[in-house]
């Protein structure tokens, strides 16, 4: 490349402009003339670490020093995203970075899109788990994240005529600048009687506009160096690399299945691994602070992340008992003044219980104390609910039956002090149903913390033209405050203010539409209606409800209906096992297909299935969203969140009373939210009195011409057979009460017709989204959990490393 002459650049750019040209040459080993764009990506990345690494440094010693109280998170999940433009927003770096860039002859986009996404979780549970870990750190909360280091993130997703394809992620192929390995932090953990070794990877998470950065540390697995010695020595070395191999499998590789426990072994290897792992680090920390290990509950707070990491309430009594000497009854109370726990689903399929054999195989030890701890639960229970075995029979943390299990959920409560549900609809279900029984015996212990998402990455990161037009209409304080948004709510009539609304929102759509063309080759409208569905696909969450209602728009179209002009956009990954998943995929693809080419549209309709939604793409995606679909049947999406991403980005919601929809329509108001469907009671007195689809589809004349058409192969080639699976379960079972909304679903669709007629007033909604939706910062609800379940307080972290900033 020549030589490029420098532009002006800021002292800060011109700091990061230094720091790229030297680590060019002392990281990449390169001159200018040999550089690739990654090379180039990888010098900024270091560049802005080496500026980060004062802060991460210095909260370290300041942790140390002080001896604080430390929040722990527990996830087998953290889909964190590019960490690139994030930490330049943290430090106030974005502008710099761009004119350094500019001064190498590169642009800041083109470094950005270089990054690959550390995708290490599957969906809502694994990205809620990466905007706490922000929300401590802005709130300079002393707070570890622990994980696993999968070498493979979730599956990257191609979209071809047959649906969805999948290929592997192989994000650390080029390394990772974000990382420090700490070879000196490993821990054994024995498994099958096999030790792995876990070596602590660490990546700081930088606070907003404060000088705290914490650390999330994931455990890769490794074999033990002496490993398998014996055979090596018997001449056996392919069999001992072979172990070798083995282990090092533990973390190669995340578990597609969002919602779905399949019961295999290496993932309850993996659940073992990286919570053993961590607990031991929590007892190096301890001991390294001269805290005795009866005060382990006083140092350290635990949040299991859903029952992935239940097992720790195990291990904690193993590790107290067995290897800190400490009596059964202290431990119990340490462990549970430690433990909390956080519920994500009600979904049945998705609660873990691991059969009993694979448990012994595995983990005998953690087995014995399971039973001993069930055994003194039951004790007190008999004592307490005389002549009741039905009901201790449904406490047990094992399930009877011919393949007997341990249930990871009743684990999870009993071994903690709080459990939580994700949104007040979802916690009183909790309370109500799943853990009824629960409930009886201890009424206490169950709470509610509403999901929040964090400001920073899916508004300023996200959206930067939104985010300078609120830093010029109400100050930069909402970023932290997100509350502040309130002072918006004058402006939602104020004409000017509504024209630079628009202009910004255009801005999103047009970029919007040109990632359309780049990924689909499809060209959309930018000023039509921007209708999206992105999250995972599952029937609980009815992507398939939405394309029946594409096909009933497609139809009135054609019979010259004057409708006005809409892009349907959906997104999201399919687990691979999961056939009616993918089978919806393929329909959206089909119908695509076909609507798209069809003259009669004249521009009215597009279809659009964009592939490998990730967090990259979600940033894109939700600034552009003018109507949120957020349809699941009630009482089944515990939170959801892309629902938050998009209201705070100034989408309206078309969406049914479930998780955390009705606290954002009790904030954004009826007026601004378009709500159809059965609320979950109602639901369930329909169950009471069985459920049949038919009745409300032979009421229906256009329902039955959509399916109708589905079924002749209109969008499958004229293969009738291909959406059977999927026409024929709506028709008989209907699981997920399609048919019961669908007509209602199909009034509020016309609603939004007619709303989006009105162009000023749904810029007024729209702005009116924005300013109500402060409540769900997920800074709000990581104060919730800090004030009322860890009891963490702050700890400002002061500049006080001895290494030299490089500024
Ligand atoms: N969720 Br359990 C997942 O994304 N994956 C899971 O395995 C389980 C739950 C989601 C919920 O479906 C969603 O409603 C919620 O907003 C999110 O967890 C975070 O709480």
């Amino acid at each position: 490349m020549a030589s490029p002459t420098p532009a002006p650049c800021p002292p800060k750019g011109q700091a990061l402009l230094e720091a790229m040209r030297r680590h060019l040459f002392s990281s990449q080993a390169k001159s200018a003339s040999l550089a690739t764009i990654h090379d180039h990506y990888v010098c900024l990345s270091l560049a802005v670490r080496d500026i980060l690494l004062t802060s991460w440094v210095d909260t370290a010693d300041t942790y140390t020093s002080q001896h604080v109280r430390t929040a722990t998170y527990m996830s087998a999940e953290f889909l964190l995203g590019p960490h690139l433009e994030n930490n330049l927003v943290s430090l106030g770096l974005r502008e710099e970075a761009a004119a350094a860039c500019e001064a190498l002859g590169l642009t800041l986009e083109e470094m950005l899109a270089e990054e690959p996404e550390p995708g290490l979780g599957n969906g809502g549970l694994g990205r809620l788990a990466a905007c706490f870990q922000e929300s401590m750190a802005t709130l300079e909360l002393p707070a570890i994240g622990y994980g696993i280091r999968y070498e493979f993130g979730i599956f990257r997703q191609q979209i071809g005529p047959n649906g969805q394809m999948e290929s592997t992620d192989p994000w650390l192929a080029r390394g990772n600048p974000w990382e420090v390995i700490r070879p000196e932090w490993s821990y054994p953990v024995l498994i099958g009687g096999q030790t792995v070794i876990g070596v602590a990877y660490d990546t700081p998470i930088l606070g907003y506009g404060v000088h705290t950065a914490n650390t999330l540390r994931l455990w890769s697995a490794q074999a033990p160096d002496a490993f398998d010695f014996a055979s090596f020595n018997a001449g056996d070395y392919t069999r001992a690399v072979l172990h070798k191999v083995q282990s090092e499998t533990l973390s190669k590789v995340l578990y597609p299945n969002d919602e779905l426990e399949q019961g295999k072994r290496l993932r309850l290897s993996q659940q073992i691994f990286f919570v053993s792992c961590s607990l031991q680090d929590m007892f190096r920390i301890l001991g390294s602070q001269g805290i005795p290990v009866t005060e382990f509950h006083r140092k350290f707070a635990v949040q299991l992340n859903d029952t992935h990491p239940a097992i720790a309430v195990a291990e904690l009594m193993r590790l107290l008992i067995d290897v800190h000497g400490v009596d059964w009854d202290t431990a119990w109370s340490i462990t549970t003044a430690t433990i909390s726990y956080t519920n994500h689903t009600l979904l049945p399929e998705a609660l873990e219980a691991w059969g009993l054999e694979l448990f012994q195989q595995l983990l005998p030890r953690q087995l014995q104390i399971i039973f001993e701890i069930n055994a003194r639960f039951l004790r007190t229970l008999r004592i307490r609910f005389p002549g009741q075995p039905e009901l201790l029979e449904r406490l047990s943390l094992i399930e009877e039956g011919p393949h007997r299990k341990v249930r990871m959920a009743h684990l999870a409560v009993v071994g903690s002090h709080t459990v939580n549900g994700v949104a007040e609809l979802h916690s009183r279900l909790l309370k109500e149903n799943l853990f009824a029984d629960f409930a009886r015996v201890w009424p206490d212990r169950f709470t509610n913390i509403t999901n929040g998402v964090t400001p920073r990455r899916w508004l300023a990161v996200a959206n930067p033209p939104l985010a300078a037009l609120l830093n010029d209409a109400i100050g930069t304080d909402w970023c932290r405050h997100l509350d502040q948004l309130r002072k918006l709510e004058p402006l939602a009539t104020d004409a000017g203010f509504l024209e630079r609304w628009q202009g910004v929102r255009e801005q999103a759509k047009e970029r919007l539409a040109a990632t359309i063309r780049q990924d689909t080759g499809v060209l959309v409208d930018p000023s039509s209606l921007f209708d999206v569905q992105v999250k995972r696909i599952h029937e609980y969450k009815r992507q398939h409800m939405a394309a029946l209602q594409v096909v009933e728009r497609y139809l009135r179209l054609r019979a010259g209906e004057d409708l006005p002009p809409r892009t349907v956009i959906f997104g999201g990954k399919a687990a691979p096992g999961y056939a009616m998943a993918k089978l919806i995929i393929r329909l959206i693809v089909g119908m695509a297909e076909i609507i798209n080419i069809d003259p009669a549209m004249d521009g009215r309709l597009r279809v659009i299935f964009l592939p490998n939604f990730s967090v990259k793409l979600g940033q894109k995606i939700y600034p552009a969203v003018d109507l949120s679909e957020q349809i699941s049947t009630a009482g089944m999406e515990a939170s959801g969140t892309g629902n938050m991403k998009m209201s705070l980005n100034g989408a309206l919601t078309i969406g049914t009373l479930d998780g955390a929809n009705i606290e954002i329509r009790e904030r954004v108001g009826d007026d601004n939210f378009f709500l159809f469907g059965h609320t979950a009671e109602q639901l369930a007195a329909i169950n009471r009195n069985g459920y049949h689809p038919m009745p409300w589809l032979e009421n229906d004349a256009l329902a039955k011409e959509a399916i109708d058409l589905i079924g002749s192969g209109h969008f499958s080639e004229g293969d009738r057979d291909l959406f059977h699976p999927l026409l024929a379960n709506l028709c008989s079972s209907d699981p997920f009460r399609v048919m019961a909304d669908l007509g209602d679903y199909r009034r509020a669709q016309n609603e939004v017709d007619s709303a989006w007629c009105d162009a000023g007033r749904w810029s007024m909604m729209s702005v009116l989204n924005t300013a109500r939706c402060g409540f769900f910062s997920s800074d709000r609800s990581i104060q919730e959990y800090a004030d009322r379940i860890w009891k963490v307080a702050p700890v400002p972290v002061n500049a006080c490393s001895v290494i030299p900033s490089p500024s």
